[in-house]
C-alpha cells in the first residue's frame, strides 16, 4: 500500500506511535492520531511531528464518525489487539498494522528479528555489537526501546537491522520477514493479554511465518516449546543447546562453546572468558553466534566480540574488582524469579544485597536458591524486615540490616574477603528509595567506584 495522501490513524501517542506518526508524515501520509488518556503531554513530541499541516489528534474520545476515511490504523504494541476501539476498526474493514509492520514495508537490507520470553535485550545487543565488527551500517531497534519505524528510511541495501521483538509486538505483523529470526525460549508471561500459553507460543512462531527455506530460525533445543516450532517451521533451522552435543548448531561441552556442522567440531570460547554470567546467558551468545555465522562473519570477529560484550546496563553487569572482590550490578532483578537466576550465576562465595519496595512477594524460592553460596545477606528498604523472618525460617542468619544502599555497598565491602562477590540483586523493586532500577543501579556503581 503506498501511503502518500492516505488518511492514517495512529493508535497510541506513546514512544511508538509518535516515531509511527513522524515516518507516515515523512511519507506524505495525512495522520490521525488517537490516545485513550485525556491528558496527553503534546509538548513532548512538538518538535517531533508537524502539527500544522495533515494532521489532527484526539485525546479521550474519539469521533466514530471519522473511522469512514481511514485508510489503515497503526497500533501501538502496548495496546490489545481485542481492544474495543480496535474490535470497532475492524468490524469496517480497516487494514491494522504495527509499528514493526509499517516499519518494515518503508526499511531495506538485511534484517535479524529476536524474541522469547527472557534473554531479548541481551541478545539483540550482542548480536548489534557483533554486526558492528563487519558491517558499515547497523541498526538495533524494537523492544529493546528505539523504535524501528525511526531508523526505517536511514536504512540501505548494505544495513543490517537487529530488532527485538515482544509478542505485542508480533501480533500485529503481516509480510515481515527477516533474513534470520531466533526464539530464545517461550515460558509463560504476558498471559492476561494474550489469554492461553497456546496463544503466547503462536506470537512467538509467528516471527518467522513468513520466512522460507532462503532464511533462517534459531531455536532453542533445550526449550520444549521451540524445539517443536522447529518442526513446523518452512525455513531452514539451526538449534542451541546447554545440554545436548548437536551434530548441526551450537552446544555446551563444560565450559566450552562449540559450534558443530556434521563432521566439523569447532571450539568458539570457553565461557570463562565471557563477561556475562550463567547458563541463561551462554545460551544468549550461542543464538548470536548462529546468527553472525549465518551472516557470514569470520569467526575471530565474532570471538573478539563475544568476549568483549559486556552485560545489558543492571543485569547482573560487572561492576569492577577492588582488593580481590568483584561486584555486580542487577539492580534488574526486580522480583525474586529475576534474582535467582543472578544468584545461580555467581560462582564465588556471594555477600547479596537485598530489599526495597514491597509488592507482596513470598522470598521462600529466592532464600532457597542461595545453597551454601550466598555467605551474607545484607538487607535494606521496606522488605528488609519480611525478607530476614523468611531467611531465619530456613536457618539463613548471617544477616546485616542497613539503612540504605550507600551502607549497604561500605558493610558488604568491609565483609567480603578475597575472591568473594557482591550482588546487588535485591529481588524487589527500587520504589520508595530511588525513581527506578536503573537509578538504583548507577548509584550502586557509584557506590562501588567510591571504594577505590
Ligand atoms: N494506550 C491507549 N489505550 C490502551 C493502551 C495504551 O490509548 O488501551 C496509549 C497510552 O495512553 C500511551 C500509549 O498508548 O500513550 C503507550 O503505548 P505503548 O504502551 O505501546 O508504549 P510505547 O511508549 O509506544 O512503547 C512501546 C513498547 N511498550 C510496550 O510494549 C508496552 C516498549 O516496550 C518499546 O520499547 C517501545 O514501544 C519502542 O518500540 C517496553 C515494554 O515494556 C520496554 N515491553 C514489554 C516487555 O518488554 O515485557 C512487552
Amino acid at each position: 500500500m503506498k501511503l502518500k495522501d492516505k488518511k492514517v490513524l495512529v493508535f497510541g501517542a506513546g514512544k511508538s506511535g509518535i516515531s509511527a506518526a513522524r515516518l507516515l508524515q515523512k511519507l506524505e501520509a495525512y495522520v490521525v492520531l488517537y490516545d485513550g488518556k485525556k491528558d496527553v503531554d503534546t509538548g513532548t513530541f512538538k518538535d517531533k511531528i508537524d502539527t500544522s499541516k495533515n494532521w489532527e489528534a484526539y485525546f479521550g474520545e474519539f469521533p466514530m464518525d471519522k473511522l469512514d476515511q481511514i485508510d489503515l490504523m497503526i497500533i501501538s504494541p502496548g495496546i490489545a489487539i481485542d481492544h474495543p476501539f480496535v474490535e470497532a476498526v475492524k468490524e469496517k474493514a480497516i487494514p491494522i498494522w504495527g509499528e514493526i509492520e509499517l516499519a518494515y514495508r518503508h526499511s531495506k537490507g538485511k534484517i535479524i528479528a529476536v524474541t522469547g520470553t527472557n534473554g531479548k535485550t541481551t541478545t539483540t545487543s550482542l548480536i548489534g555489537e557483533i554486526m558492528n565488527t563487519y558491517f558499515k551500517q547497523v541498526f538495533v531497534v524494537g523492544n529493546i526501546g528505539n523504535p524501528y519505524t525511526d531508523i526505517a528510511l536511514d536504512t540501505t541495501e548494505d544495513s543490517v537491522t537487529i530488532i527485538e521483538l515482544s509478542s505485542f509486538q508480533l501480533e500485529t505483523i503481516h509480510e515481515f520477514c527477516p533474513d534470520v529470526s531466533a526464539i530464545l525460549n517461550i515460558t509463560p508471561d504476558h498471559l492476561n493479554r494474550h489469554h492461553t500459553m497456546e496463544n503466547y507460543i503462536n506470537l512467538k512462531k509467528s516471527i518467522a511465518k513468513n520466512q522460507s527455506i532462503k532464511n533462517l530460525c534459531v531455536l532453542n533445543y533445550e526449550d520444549v516449546h521451540t524445539r517443536k516450532i522447529g518442526n513446523e517451521l518452512d525455513t531452514r533451522i539451526v538449534y542451541f543447546s546447554s545440554e545436548t552435543k548437536l551434530d548441526n548448531g551450537l552446544y555446551l561441552d563444560g565450559d566450552d562453546i562449540i559450534y558443530s556442522k556434521e563432521e566439523i567440531k569447532e571450539k568458539i570460547c570457553n565461557v570463562n572468558e565471557l563477561q556475562i554470567l550463567g547458563k541463561h546467558s551462554y545460551e544468549n551468545v550461542m543464538a548470536a553466534v548462529a546468527v553472525a555465522i549465518e551472516m557470514g562473519i569470520p569467526m575471530d570477529l565474532i570471538y573478539q566480540a563475544i568476549r568483549s560484550f559486556k552485560a545489558v546496563e543492571h543485569r547482573i553487569e560487572y561492576v569492577d574488582t577492588i582488593n580481590g572482590v568483584s561486584y555486580y550490578n542487577d539492580s534488574k532483578g526486580t522480583n525474586p524469579d529475576a534474582s535467582i537466576k543472578a544468584v545461580m550465576a555467581m560462582k564465588k562465595p556471594t555477600i547479596l544485597i537485598g530489599g526495597g519496595y514491597d509488592k507482596g512477594s513470598s522470598f521462600d524460592e529466592w532464600i532457597l536458591s542461595f545453597k551454601g553460596k550466598v555467605k551474607t545477606l545484607v538487607l535494606m528498604g521496606e522488605t528488609k524486615e519480611k525478607i530476614a523472618a523468611t531467611a531465619k525460617k530456613y536457618n539463613f542468619n548471617n544477616i546485616i540490616m542497613v539503612e540504605d544502599l550507600k551502607e549497604a555497598v561500605l558493610v558488604s565491602a568491609r565483609e567480603a574477603k578475597e575472591g568473594d562477590v557482591v550482588l546487588l540483586s535485591p529481588a524487589c523493586a527500587s520504589w520508595g528509595m530511588f525513581d527506578n532500577y536503573e537509578q538504583r543501579g548507577r548509584m550502586f556503581k557509584k557506590y562501588v567506584k567510591e571504594l577505590l
